[in-house]
């Protein structure tokens, strides 16, 4: 089976509440999209990811779903979709639809059937009675609650592993692939090219034995990456996606390169690419909710191990569970335009799809909240309470919740200076960054030099380079801070060098052989790589004889 995507595809996340707001209700909404596709093709992506779009109570923006075949109608109607997909087609730009099957809403008909007692709907959600008057098993769950929600007053339980508005779906019922299948099948018709598929690789629940206590995630080993689950994803592969050419990109927690490759080698017809969370673990101290310094040596050793032992990957370095990379940085925020340009420069060159999150092409950065009742993100919430229950201090729990809280990239496209960034005339669902009068769309486009004009050039190289698509990777030195590589395809040579630190670093001698300059993110080259430098450099070419 060959492979459903094309090598110069560049990825552009959009969170639509976020995006823009087209009628002043504070929301982001389709006709928003729409009004900035001229934007997104002048920015040269030519795929677009839509966060989930679908019909939902929102308590968790969307990944909550109550019917997979309507569209939310704060964000529009089923014409203003068709529309979008219509017009983004005409750019060039095709649409992924974001496909959340381990959980429904517990607002969805299944579910509402289901505890109206009717036996099919039942059989579509994981329900056990309760042990000896206890919960059915130690499992943890993703929030950091209960994973079991009891059914009224009855001795039934049903799982989550998400928020208790998300009942799990059973996929050992054939009836729930055969649902899903019809799904899909209804938005290819409409011309989507594909899926991203949240947290795929934990559909399949082997068992509902209790787990080996852990910190976190008891009972993870029942349902991490299962053979069920790939049996799924051959047939998905097989049935749906296939007969349309249509690509799938996993998201998929705590893979590590054996877990990866076993769901995305082309041979086996699964996913064609996944999103790993390793990299994203490079200030983590064992939980993501406990950070520490962001150590670039174990940026760029996770990047190198997973460059060298994976063909193929999803790279990313923000979406709409992240914090931004700017943030993440020591010092990043006050190099804000070398700190956004390298990040540009690194992903573009990275081997592999780049994925990135709105916001990005302009350097956005964390939030500015002050305060709890500023966040809206469900699982901020959550942590928050677990933390309480831990005795961690309120000072402590606000900053760690400031610092690894979901909302930092959720908060509104920054659009212009205006009032509200430009995001809307009404009153934004979650509060805009404070910076926007100095880190925005609008200043961006009329900077040719901007942080903006760079992401647009690396693009704009990354679709026309055959070495940055197609070329194979090679480590060309790791320092503390300094990590160069080498992309390579039939002869041709570049270079990457990324200082991903705020300190001066004086060029290690074997990479000085490099002299001629494809892209840089300072003015001039000199012996020393300044805080946050990027270059991106070619081999001398012989001339002549
Ligand atoms: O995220 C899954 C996931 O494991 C995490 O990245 C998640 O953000 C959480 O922090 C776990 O602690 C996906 C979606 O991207 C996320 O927005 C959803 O909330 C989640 O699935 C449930 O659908
Ligand atoms: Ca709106």
């Amino acid at each position: 089976m060959a492979a459903n995507y094309k090598k110069d595809m560049v990825v552009y996340q959009i969170y639509p509440r976020s995006f823009q707001d087209s009628n002043g209700d504070g929301i982001g909404d389709i006709p928003g999209i729409i009004s900035r596709l001229d934007y997104l093709r002048d920015l040269g992506v030519n795929t677009l990811w839509l966060s989930p779009v679908y019909k939902s109570p929102d308590a968790d923006n969307g990944y909550d779903i109550a019917d997979y075949k309507s569209i939310q109608p704060a964000f529009g109607t089923m014409a203003d979709f068709d529309e979008l997909v219509s017009q983004a087609k005409q750019r060039g730009i095709g649409i992924v639809m974001d496909l959340v099957i381990n959980h429904t809403s517990d607002e969805h008909e299944w579910f509402q059937k289901a505890m109206a007692g009717d036996p099919k709907y039942r059989d579509y959600y994981i329900i056990r009675k309760g042990k000896n008057g206890k919960l059915p098993n130690n499992w943890g769950n993703f929030f950091a609650v209960c994973p079991w929600t009891r059914i009224g007053d009855t001795d039934e339980y049903y799982l989550h592993l998400f928020d208790k508005k998300q009942p799990d779906l059973n996929w050992h019922n054939p009836a729930v692939l055969e649902e899903v299948k019809d799904i899909m099948r209804f938005w290819l018709d409409k011309g989507v090219v594909g899926f991203r598929c949240d947290v795929i690789n934990i559909i399949y629940k082997d068992t509902l034995a209790d787990g080996k206590k852990q910190l976190a995630l008891t009972g993870i080993e029942h349902y991490l990456s299962t053979q069920g689950c790939h049996e799924i994803l051959k047939t998905l592969r097989r049935e749906v996606l296939e007969p349309y050419g249509a690509f799938a990109v996993g998201e998929t927690v705590m893979v590590d390169i054996p877990k990866a490759r076993d769901l995305c080698d082309e041979s086996r017809g699964e996913l064609d690419m996944l999103f790993s969370f390793e990299h994203m673990g490079c200030d983590d101290l064992g939980l993501k909710w406990f950070k520490t310094r962001l150590s670039p040596k174990r940026l760029m050793h996770t990047l190198d191990k997973w460059q060298r032992e994976l063909h193929w990957n999803a790279w990313y370095f923000e979406n709409h569970d992240q914090p931004r990379f700017v943030s993440r940085f020591p010092d990043g925020e006050k190099h804000r335009y070398a700190c956004s340009t390298m990040m540009a420069g690194l992903q573009m060159t990275l081997r592999g799809t780049p994925y990135m999150h709105e916001g990005q092409e302009i350097g956005m950065t964390n939030g500015d909240f002050r305060n709890l009742d500023e966040i809206q993100d469900v699982e901020s919430h959550t942590v928050w309470e677990m933390a309480k229950h831990l005795g961690i201090p309120k000072g402590m729990r606000w900053k760690m919740i400031r610092r690894t809280s979901r909302d930092n990239g959720r908060t509104p496209m920054q659009w212009s200076a205006e009032e509200n960034a430009g995001f809307t005339t009404g009153k934004p669902w979650l509060k805009i960054n404070g910076n926007y009068r100095e880190v925005n769309a609008a200043r961006e486009m009329a900077d040719d030099k901007g942080i903006l004009a760079f992401w647009k050039y690396m693009i704009s190289l990354r679709k026309s380079e055959p070495a940055l698509m197609d070329g194979d990777y090679f480590l060309a030195y790791m320092g503390k801070n300094i990590y160069a590589f080498e992309r390579v395809l039939d002869g041709k040579r570049l270079l990457s060098i990324c200082n991903m630190s705020a300190k001066q670093v004086k060029l290690p001698k074997q990479l000085a052989q490099w002299k001629q300059v494809v892209a840089s993110n300072y003015e001039d080259i000199t012996p020393v790589m300044r805080p946050f430098e990027f270059r991106l450099m070619q081999e001398e070419v012989e001339c002549g004889d």
